[in-house]
């Protein structure tokens, strides 16, 4: 088995590994034991996360029933969930609600299925050659304590789009949703402000509309063929199996996952996680921890981690335990950018992505903004005895997690533990 040359596992072995690995965690504890000195772990092979997630290997989050995804044949064309048969259409929101919002939003070229304007794939595609972007982004849902992944997203930015529909009057927010087997009951819908659509600041990434994930079209289980991207948000923005888009001039956010007392507006956090070890390591032989890290709108200064030795029923720790806030904190390593012509798909150069640099081809921000890396940390020889290994991330601001929004309801960030104990 050859190494990259950056000394990372080429891309087929980790994907090999993380299932090796996936498959004796669901077998329960296993002993850490290297039969060869040679196959001792290393920091950087430890590692069991592939740069980008193969596309099928995303954590899901979906609703429905039968949720979209699952619906296969001429019941999935139906659906108009083919690049075939997939039509997008984008209407004015005839919506008053006095005194708030007094006159309705306008649209001077509406796109809809019943007057045959509605937008199809060709045409998706045709803008894309014009105006087409590509970035990484990492996927995260606000109340799951663990990436769901992440992929090289290629698409068209939402403000070209809705520059096909003429002038807008009275448009203070866009709100789009996916198919919903058309019952009102399972709508799950998404927002955002009118100048978060339009307008993106120098260097940031623009919401856009992808039809590409990892170079190949978007499957159905990724919300294929076409879903909204939005880099700074949580997942239950970047909305799947997208087919209609609203204008409204009703300012508030009106996404779904707001009615479920969650923070519309929230960004992605910056987080480290802990990826789950072995309950049980073999005393003598080095331990090493590994997770992942996202940076979120505050940027990723560096990951640190805490080894704790506890007794038989160690105290638990609180985010903001003194205990725990002392420390010792120590710096991980976070595994540097790879080999980009190793990980991207073929065709597609490191210069031309959005977040890097265009002469180096090297990101801008590591990891990219929005997006996520491993880290791992060698904890040395244990002596026997039972612990716990809690990770946090630092951001660009000095903040160390949870801080500086530890509340739930603006995304997950608490402390990751592993629990282990050396024989
Ligand atoms: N149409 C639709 N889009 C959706 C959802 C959904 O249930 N239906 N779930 C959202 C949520 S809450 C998250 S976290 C992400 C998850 O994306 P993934 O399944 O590709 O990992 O999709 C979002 N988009
Ligand atoms: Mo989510």
């Amino acid at each position: 088995m050859s190494n990259n040359s950056d000394g990372s596992l080429p891309r087929r072995t980790f994907v090999q590994g993380t299932a090796v690995l996936a498959a004796s965690l669901a077998a329960g504890p296993r002993l850490l034991r290297a039969a060869d000195p040679q196959a001792a772990p290393t920091v950087e092979k430890a590692n069991p996360h592939p740069f980008l997630t193969p596309a099928e290997d995303f954590y899901t989050v979906a609703r429905g029933n039968p949720k979209p995804h699952t619906l296969t044949g001429d019941a999935l064309a139906d659906a108009r969930l083919t690049a075939d048969t997939w039509r997008l259409e984008i209407e004015a929101d005839p919506f008053v609600e006095e005194p708030l919002v007094k006159v309705p939003a306008t649209l001077e070229r509406p796109r809809t299925i019943a007057d045959g304007t509605a937008l199809d794939m060709q045409a998706l595609l045709e803008l894309g050659r014009r105006h087409g972007v590509k970035y990484i982004k990492a996927m995260q849902c606000l109340n799951i304590p663990t990436p769901l992944g992440q992929g090289l997203w290629e698409g068209v930015p939402l403000c070209d789009l809705l520059r096909l529909c003429g002038k807008l009057n009275n448009v203070r927010r866009i709100y789009y949703r996916g198919f919903h087997n058309r019952d009102p009951q399972q709508i799950f819908q998404s927002s955002l402000s009118y100048t978060q659509a339009i307008e993106t600041p120098p260097g940031e990434l623009p919401v856009f509309l992808a039809y590409r994930l990892n170079g190949e079209p978007i499957p159905p289980v990724r919300g294929g063929p076409v879903r909204m991207i939005v880099p700074w948000s949580h997942g239950f923005k970047s909305i799947k199996w997208l087919q209609h888009i609203f204008v409204t001039n009703d300012y508030r956010a009106n996404d779904t996952y707001a009615l479920q007392n969650n923070d519309p507006e929230s960004t992605l956090k910056t987080a480290a996680y802990v990826d789950a070890g072995p309950e049980q390591v073999v005393a003598g032989r080095p331990v090493v921890a590994t997770g992942q890290v996202i940076s979120g709108a505050s940027g990723v200064l560096r990951v640190e981690a805490w080894l704790r030795a506890v007794g038989d029923n160690p105290r638990p720790l609180a985010d903001d335990d003194p205990e725990l806030l002392r420390g010792p904190w120590r710096e991980c390593q976070l595994l540097p950018p790879p080999d980009w012509s190793s990980v991207l798909p073929a065709g597609v150069s490191s210069r031309e992505l959005l977040g890097f640099d265009e002469q180096t081809g090297q990101p801008s921000a590591w990891p990219p903004r929005y997006g996520m890396a491993s880290w791992s940390v060698g904890l040395g020889e244990l002596s026997a005895g039972k612990y716990e290994l809690r990770a946090r991330a630092v951001d660009r601001n000095g903040f160390a997690q949870p801080e500086p929004r530890p509340q739930q309801k603006s995304g997950r960030n608490g402390l990751q533990v592993w629990r282990f104990s050396v024989l």
